[in-house]
């Protein structure tokens, strides 16, 4: 009762109240501090992020510099690549996929940074005689090392030894049970990264040099004994994760049982280990790319909060940029606020309580970087200095308390503060990176300049400049898809609920969060959001946490101009112009191409060369790719300047790499693009449907560009012919879109990659209205994959269903993307899009797709409600944009639109659609349309 009557106050304030109802919605709220790092809530202005975990006796920020990146800047490219262009063409059109790929992987990839050679360093650690004692022996007295609980399945970084490479000794025993006697005995001990020599009593139980099977030893039972039995690892880890990581699938420990018998008789090896540090200074491995670095922690101890603390709460505020964790201890109620200002470049945390003179605490910096340290400036400040290691950057950042009554000290290297009123806390952070040539920047200037103009600022005018910078952004577009009574659940409670419950207003707040998460990771100026946005606290994080081009760079940037963010593309921008410059080298030296290309990934340095290996890395529509997104940037603003400016000399340039790339199929006479990759699908191959769309697509922008700004009629020729001679998309012989030239698609394939229906969505080339008889093929393609998939597949998968105009199936995918995080996508508990692990691209991809829902303008006119789910009956939005310059506002009830109206920032001639009636009308740019239900102009 109680409940139905929420609901029924929730919809009539839904509809008359929708500004201060969102206001309620828009906040990820916990009733518990953060124990993971994906629990930790996200603050940033684009340069500097947070991760806030809200601990009660201990806070904990852990925060980021987005230009702190392993490595320096150096050549990627091979410099004759193009020798063998041609050979490992005429390899795959002759059918040699295998040799193909052989050739590619010796001559074609790119140059690795600098690598050390490994066999002096075994050599050395190996030498087990000249150790004073040798750990290998059952004897060998332990009683001193350190413990460490095992397997970590994530590296022993995650339990205490973060940026640990090295050998290291680890050790255990177990008592041999008594009908073991005379039994050999099998030890399961799950993988080992990268490189062992097991021992069991001393005697070499087994090695493997290979970081990726489980090693199963057996050891013959004359080399045990009655009683305690001791087993010691040397365990050689050159990079990344290191020591014994198990299986991956977790319920299967590492164990010891006789040879034969059950492995339920097994004694169990997963617990607490011995470890000896021997040299944690390994040769240098090489990289094909940099990964981006963790930077710091902020760490407040609050030594007096007891154990009858009461009301907690810790939230993050969509509409300030605010996170908030509040408590009451000993009857005294604490507030800590946190934002990361742009305008003031700098990490803010402001305590306050309601009794004076109550606030305790210490404050102290702390890095994972090997070489760091931490140093007291005066008695309210602190500075951390570290240095990647082995390569170019070094960071800064400094610390500021300021404390409003009480005593504020130095003591141990941290600032201590007594019986405060108040306390407002700074940090600013830099790097000597200045741009992806020159590393030439003095950080600790930066970071001191950054504090020094903070000395003659209020905590309220910091905070209303935050306010007033923040919020032109983020209040142009607002939602509502009305109220549901799970909104008084907690964010974790909520996503677990979501998929059983109806709970649309959690979507809306979804999407908010992708727009939150756009402007916190890119604004303009800064580098464009990584894989991880620009939140990242592992020195060794997955896919270096970088940027890949084969869809999730892309995908960060969907919701850039559809949600109303287009200044948030700027980064976006800047970094193609960046990689033209360095993608020209490769396109020189691997294709002896003019123009410029992107393979399948790139770094801080502005890599561009194929990287990993043959069978995915040589893939050359990134810069295709990305340059689609300047000629949205043009449909959806029909900025003319911006297009004649930058857009346009940076397409041509791709376009013209493709006119001198593309060769002709001997089967068809038609062009293909060779050597390529359907993204990490069936090898390297002559053809494949995706470069196929987006050269085509890029060909058509690129002509179109060149008839507005009257300019370029030669080249305008030769793109409209290749563009006509270019292979098709072909339905093949299971009624699928083939995903290659030649029909060998295997539709029992689930594979995350769904490249070949990329002309469907982000881009244009499949259209109901164009070709239904494709569009259904590339529907049969999506079903043959199905539904599973990580994070960024599932947000694609929204997006593909809503083109192909089935909104509850799209409705399904937005489910599976926001429930817990499993092994196949989902949401961690601060809504983090789970690949997993943590990748950010699901959650743009998967705002943008609520949006293509609600909208979709890509085939000329303003498409309304083209994919609306049963479960989305009412709603509403404000500022939702669409291609050609105009900005919608509109409302829909029981499934049906009730309001619409049409701003045109333009000019241009509007043409909406909406169940099956058309009104097309001439617009005054700046003028705003009122549109009734029927689909007529209100005048
Ligand atoms: C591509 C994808 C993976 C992941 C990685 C960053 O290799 O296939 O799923 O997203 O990029």
């Amino acid at each position: 009762m109680i409940k139905n009557m929420r609901l029924t106050l929730g919809l009539v304030f839904a509809g008359f109240l929708s500004g201060s109802l969102q206001a309620q919605d828009l906040k990820l709220w916990y009733n518990q501090p953060a124990e993971q790092w994906t629990d930790a809530l996200p603050l940033g202005n684009g340069r500097i992020g947070a991760m806030v975990f809200g601990g009660v006796n201990r806070e904990h920020i852990q925060f980021n510099e987005e230009t702190l990146w392993t490595d320096s800047p150096r050549d990627y490219n091979m410099p004759d690549g193009a020798k063998y262009l041609n050979d490992i063409r005429q390899l795959l059109f002759a059918g040699k996929q295998k040799e193909a790929e052989a050739l590619a992987a010796k001559h074609f990839m790119g140059l690795k940074s600098k690598e050390e050679e490994r066999a002096p360093w075994v050599e050395k650690v190996r030498d087990l005689a000249s150790l004073k004692s040798n750990p290998s022996a059952a004897k060998y007295n332990d009683s001193k090392w350190k413990t460490i609980q095992l397997p970590a399945i994530n590296g022993w970084e995650t339990v205490g030894l973060e940026g640990l490479d090295g050998a290291v000794w680890l050790r255990n025993s177990f008592v041999l049970p008594d009908d073991w006697a005379g039994k050999d005995l099998v030890f399961d001990l799950g993988k080992i990264r990268d490189h062992d020599f097991t021992y069991v009593n001393g005697h070499l139980a087994g090695t493997t040099a290979n970081a990726s099977d489980g090693r199963m030893y057996v050891v013959s039972a004359d080399k045990l004994k009655k009683g305690v039995n001791h087993i010691s690892i040397q365990v050689l880890n050159y990079f990344d994760k290191g020591g014994l990581v198990g299986y991956k699938d977790t319920s299967r420990p590492m164990r010891v049982y006789p040879k034969g018998a059950s492995e339920q008789q097994a004694v169990i090896l997963s617990r607490s280990w011995k470890y000896m540090i021997q040299d944690d200074d390994p040769p240098l491995v090489g990289t094909y790319q940099a990964s981006y670095q963790p930077f710091g922690d902020l760490l407040l101890t609050f030594p007096d909060a007891s154990k009858g603390v009461s009301d907690y709460k810790r939230e993050l505020d969509l509409t300030t940029a605010i996170s908030k964790t509040t408590y009451v201890s000993k009857g005294v109620r604490y507030t800590r606020e946190y934002f990361v200002s742009q305008p003031d470049q700098c990490l803010v945390v402001r305590i306050t309580s309601d009794k004076k003179q109550s606030i305790n605490f210490q404050a102290g910096l702390r890095s994972s970087h090997k070489q760091s340290a931490v140093r007291v400036i005066d008695p309210t400040t602190l500075g951390l200095s570290l240095q990647v290691k082995d390569g170019a950057l070094k960071g800064e950042s400094i610390l500021k308390v300021n404390a409003i009554g009480g005593k504020t000290r130095v003591k141990n290297g941290q600032i201590h503060v007594s019986g405060a009123n108040e306390v407002v806390l700074y940090l600013t952070a830099a790097t000597n990176y200045k741009n992806f040539k020159d590393v030439s920047g003095d950080a600790a200037a930066l970071a001191k300049a950054d504090m020094e103009k903070l000395a003659q600022q209020s905590y309220g005018s910091l905070l209303n400049k935050h306010l007033n910078e923040y919020q032109q952004y983020f209040n142009r577009l607002s939602l509502s898809f009305g109220s549901s009574s799970e909104s008084t659940l907690p964010t974790d409670q909520r996503i677990e609920q979501f998929a059983k419950n109806n709970d649309p207003a959690f979507a809306a707040l979804y999407l908010q969060y992708g727009r939150y998460l756009l402007i916190s990771s890119s604004r303009p100026g800064t580098r464009p959001a990584n894989l991880q946005g620009i939140w990242n606290d592992l020195l060794t994080p997955s896919w270096g946490s970088k940027y890949t081009t084969n869809i999730n760079l892309e995908m960060n940037y969907w919701p850039a101009e559809s949600l109303n963010l287009s200044e948030m593309h700027e980064p976006l921008f800047d970094m193609i112009e960046e990689l033209s410059q360095t993608g020209a080298e490769t396109a020189r030296k691997y294709y002896n191409a003019p123009g410029f290309v992107v393979h399948h990934n790139t770094d801080i340095w502005r890599g561009t060369a194929p990287i990993n290996n043959s069978n995915h890395g040589i893939w050359v529509s990134g810069g295709a790719w990305l340059s689609t997104h300047l000629w949205e940037r043009y449909n959806y603003t029909q900025d003319k300047e911006f297009l004649r400016n930058r857009a346009y000399p940076l397409m041509r340039k791709v376009a013209l790499f493709f006119n001198s790339y593309l060769v002709k199929d001997p089967a068809t006479g038609l062009l293909v693009s060779g050597p390529t990759n359907s993204p990490e699908q069936g090898g390297l191959v002559m053809g494949a449907a995706m470069d196929h769309q987006i050269i085509r697509d890029l060909y058509s922008a690129c002509i179109k560009a060149s008839e507005i700004l009257n300019t370029d009629g030669e080249l305008r020729k030769i793109m409209k012919s290749n563009r006509d001679r270019l292979t098709p998309n072909k339905i093949g012989r299971f009624g699928q879109l083939q995903e290659w030239t030649v029909d060998i698609d295997d539709t029992t394939n689930k594979h995350r990659h769904v490249s070949h229906l990329w002309g469907v969505h982000p881009g244009a080339d499949i259209t109901w209205d164009k070709d239904p008889e494709m569009m259904k093929a590339a529907r049969q393609s999506l079903i043959y994959r199905g539904d599973e998939g990580t994070g960024w597949s599932l947000a694609w998968k929204i997006n593909f269903w809503s083109r192909f105009k089935d909104g509850d199936h799209a409705w399904k995918m937005v489910h599976m993307l926001i429930s817990p995080a499993a092994k196949g996508g989902g949401s961690y508990v601060n809504l983090f899009d789970a690949h997993p692990p943590f990748q950010i691209d699901g959650n743009f991809g998967g705002a943008a797709g609520i949006a293509e829902m609600l909208l979709q303008s890509h085939s000329g006119y303003l498409d309304i409600l083209p994919s609306l789910p049963s479960a989305l009956k009412d709603g509403e939005i404000k500022g939702l944009c669409a291609r050609g310059g105009f900005e919608l506002e509109m409302k829909w009830k029981d499934g049906k639109l009730s309001d619409l109206s049409v701003l045109s920032k333009a000019g241009n001639t509007c043409t909406v659609k909406y169940a099956g009636k058309e009104l097309k009308f001439a617009t005054e740019r700046g003028k705003r349309y009122p549109i009734d239900s029927a689909l007529q102009l209100i005048k």
